[in-house]
């Protein structure tokens, strides 16, 4: 098997185990796919002797330094990371197809999850996990991370009660100014970006805060596409013309209001991280 690199290795915090060897890891089934290979179910046999579910990404193409060093990239931006509403990096494990150990979220991607349960899932349930992203955007924030690519599909969850942050394949560290100007190239998700974005490929958190946006949408209309089929030049016609995604049917006004916040055309209009946090924190939000 081929060795780790090294300068991941010395970036690794303390709170990540270094590297962990294959053999400490059996692959049951396959969860899904991800960008770059399957995704398994695994158990960790740690150095302490016990065992624990984990996820395993996989990398198949190891081949293809491009795939490669944005799987890489995406557990660097993990590392260090320590939230319990962000899915946490285990370790790295080579041998030879590179491996990168999560926690494992039981229930899976949410958007899956309410398109499956539907009718058992309430609007106290939603604003629940609305809640916990927000808390966990909030942490990356402060930790002067952005995401990048928030939406539905890019939420776990561990439990029934907790939601989780996940694939930071796109996420970047900001730089002095807080933010990220993107290379060319690339594949975007267009519907969740905001327009500075898109025009100027500016990431920060209040272009997080935009998809923040996207995806209570996502999760308040239960699951459907945003802008449904239209183009994503469509859809960003539509933003430079004013209009915005539509209430989706029994979304709580207030609820759609938060939305209206995170879609401001100017960053400094929308709310922040804290300030979202805040607003699903209110009691009389949370018993509209
Ligand atoms: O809906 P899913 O089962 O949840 O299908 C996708 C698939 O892998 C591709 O991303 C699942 N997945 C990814 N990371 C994890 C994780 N940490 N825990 C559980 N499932 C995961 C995701």
């Amino acid at each position: 098997s081929s060795p780790p690199p090294v300068p991941l290795k010395q970036s690794l915090e303390k709170n990540v185990e270094e590297f962990i060897p294959r053999e400490n890891l059996i692959l049951r089934d396959v969860l899904g796919e991800g960008e770059f290979g399957s995704v398994y179910k695994a158990i960790y046999q740690t150095k302490e002797g016990y065992e624990e579910e984990v996820a395993v990404k996989t990398l198949h193409d190891q081949n293809r330094t491009k795939n490669k060093d944005q799987f890489l990239k995406e557990v660097k931006v993990m590392v260090g990371l320590n939230h319990h509403c962000i899915v946490r990096l285990i370790g790295l494990s080579s041998g030879p197809e590179l491996l990168m150990v999560q926690e494992l979220a039981p229930l899976g991607s949410m958007l899956v999850y309410i398109l499956k349960h539907q009718n058992n899932i309430s609007v106290s349930d939603l604003k629940l996990w609305a809640w916990q992203i927000a808390c966990g955007m909030q942490y990356l924030a402060k930790q002067k991370r952005v995401h990048r690519d928030l939406a539905a599909r890019n939420i776990l969850l561990a439990s029934r009660n907790q939601a989780k942050v996940s694939d930071f394949g796109l996420s970047r560290r900001c730089d002095d100014r807080d933010y990220y100007t993107a290379s060319q190239g690339g594949r975007w998700p267009i519907k969740w970006y905001a327009p500075e974005s898109y025009n100027l490929a500016r990431f920060t958190s209040a272009s997080d805060v935009w998809s923040y946006g996207v995806t209570l949408w996502e999760m308040f209309s239960y699951g459907q596409q945003p802008y449904g089929e239209m183009r994503g030049q469509d859809a960003i016609d539509l933003v430079e013309k004013g209009e915005r995604l539509e209430r989706p049917d029994n979304c709580p006004i207030e609820v759609y209001q938060t939305m209206e916040r995170c879609w401001h055309y100017h960053e400094r209009d929308r709310p922040t991280f804290d300030q979202l946090v805040e607003t699903f924190t209110d009691t009389t939000y949370i018993n509209v």
